[in-house]
C-alpha cells in the first residue's frame, strides 16, 4: 500500500475500526477517510453509492458492524442479521461500482460451526449447525465472505476476508449488557473492589473456552494482510491459545486486583463450548500476534480507568 493512498476506514469509531486507523496512522499512512454514522448511514444504499464514487478511495476497511456480545447476540437477533447484510451488501457494491479494487472485509470466529474440530481451519466454514446464540450474527458474516469471494470471482476484485477469534482492548464496550466477556469482567472486578464486594458474578458455568486477541495484533494483522498484497480468501486472525471463561476471569481479578470469590450464574447461556482458530495460514504468510492475555488485560484495564475518569 502506498503511504498516501486513499484508505476509507468503515467502523473507525469502533475498536476494532478504531485501532485500524491508529495504527494506520502509526505507519506512516496520511490520507485516510473516516465517516461518522450521523454522517455517512452504512444502512443507506444511495448514500453508501455516493458516497464511495465520490471518494473513489484505493483500499477499504471494512470493520463496521453491529456487533456485541452473547446477550446481545441473543436478544436483538432481528437488528444483528439485518444491519450487517445492509452494511456489507452496502460497501462490497458500492465499492464495485466505483473501481475500488482492494477491500478487507472482518468476520468473527462465530461463522464456524458449533462443534466443528478444534483448531477451526477456514475449511470447515458451511460443514455444520451453528451456535444457536450468535447464528443471525454468523450467517450475516458469512453473507460477507460470499459477497468478497463472489464478487472476486464474477468481477475480478480482490477483495479479503478475515475472521478475529473474540478482541478485546481500547475502546471496547463495557454495557454490561450488550458487550462481551472480557470487558464486562473487567467492569465488573473494578466495581466489585471499589464497593469492597466479596463475590464477582460470571454468568454460565464458566466452563467454556475462547482464544482472546487483543485489537491492536487485529489491526496489524489487517494492515499485514493488505500490505502482503493479498488478494483473495478467507483468513483465521487468532493467537492459538485459549482459556477457560474461569481461567480469563482469575486473570482479570489479578490484574484489577479484585481477591473476592467467583460466583457462576447459571442462568445464563455458556455458547460455543470452544472455538479455537487454526492461524496457520497467517503464520506461513510470516505474522503471529504479539500481545499476551494477561498484557492485553492490563492495557484494557488502563483504557477502562482512563475512559471511567473522562
Ligand atoms: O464474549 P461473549 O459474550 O460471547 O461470551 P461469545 C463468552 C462467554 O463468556 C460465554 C461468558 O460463555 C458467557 O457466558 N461470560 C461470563 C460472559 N461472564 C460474562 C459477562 O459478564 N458478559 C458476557 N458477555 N459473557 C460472541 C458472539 O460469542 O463472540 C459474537 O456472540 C461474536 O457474535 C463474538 O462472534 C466474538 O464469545 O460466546
Amino acid at each position: 500500500m502506498d503511504k498516501n493512498a486513499k484508505i476509507f476506514i468503515a467502523g473507525h469509531r469502533g475498536m476494532v475500526g478504531s485501532a485500524i486507523a491508529r495504527r494506520l496512522a502509526a505507519a506512516g499512512y496520511t490520507n485516510l477517510i473516516t465517516r461518522t454514522h450521523a454522517e455517512l448511514d452504512l444502512i443507506d444504499q444511495t448514500v453508501v453509492t455516493q458516497f464511495l464514487e465520490h471518494e473513489k478511495p484505493d483500499y477499504i476497511f471494512l470493520a463496521a458492524a453491529k456487533v456485541g456480545g452473547i446477550h446481545a447476540n441473543n436478544t436483538y437477533r432481528a437488528e444483528f442479521i439485518y444491519q450487517n447484510l445492509m452494511i456489507e451488501a452496502n460497501i462490497v457494491h458500492a465499492a464495485w461500482k466505483a473501481g475500488v479494487q482492494r477491500l478487507l472485509f472482518l468476520g468473527s470466529s462465530c461463522i464456524y460451526p458449533r462443534d466443528c474440530p478444534q483448531p477451526i481451519k477456514e475449511e470447515y466454514l458451511l460443514t455444520g449447525p451453528l451456535e444457536q446464540t450468535n447464528e443471525p450474527y454468523a450467517i450475516a458474516k458469512i453473507v460477507g465472505i460470499k459477497l468478497c469471494e463472489n464478487y472476486n470471482r464474477q468481477y475480478g476484485t480482490q477483495y479479503v476476508s478475515a475472521m478475529p477469534t473474540n478482541l478485546y482492548g481500547p475502546n471496547d464496550n463495557y454495557d454490561l449488557n450488550t458487550s462481551h466477556v472480557l470487558p464486562a469482567l473487567i467492569r465488573k472486578a473494578h466495581e466489585a473492589k471499589v464497593r469492597g464486594d466479596k463475590e464477582l458474578v460470571v454468568w454460565g458455568s464458566g466452563k467454556p473456552m475462547r482464544e482472546f486477541l487483543y485489537v491492536d495484533d487485529m489491526a496489524d494483522a489487517c494492515i499485514f494482510l493488505m500490505e502482503q498484497n493479498i488478494s483473495e480468501g478467507l483468513f483465521n486472525v487468532g493467537t492459538a491459545e485459549d482459556v477457560t471463561i474461569r481461567e480469563v476471569a482469575e486473570t482479570v481479578m489479578s490484574v484489577v486486583g479484585f481477591d473476592g470469590e467467583i460466583v457462576f450464574d447459571a442462568s445464563k447461556p455458556d455458547g460455543t463450548p470452544r472455538k479455537l482458530l487454526n492461524v496457520d495460514r497467517m503464520r506461513e504468510l510470516g505474522w503471529q500476534a504479539k500481545t499476551s492475555l494477561r498484557d492485553g488485560i492490563a492495557k484494557s484495564y488502563a483504557d477502562f480507568l482512563t475512559k471511567s475518569a473522562e
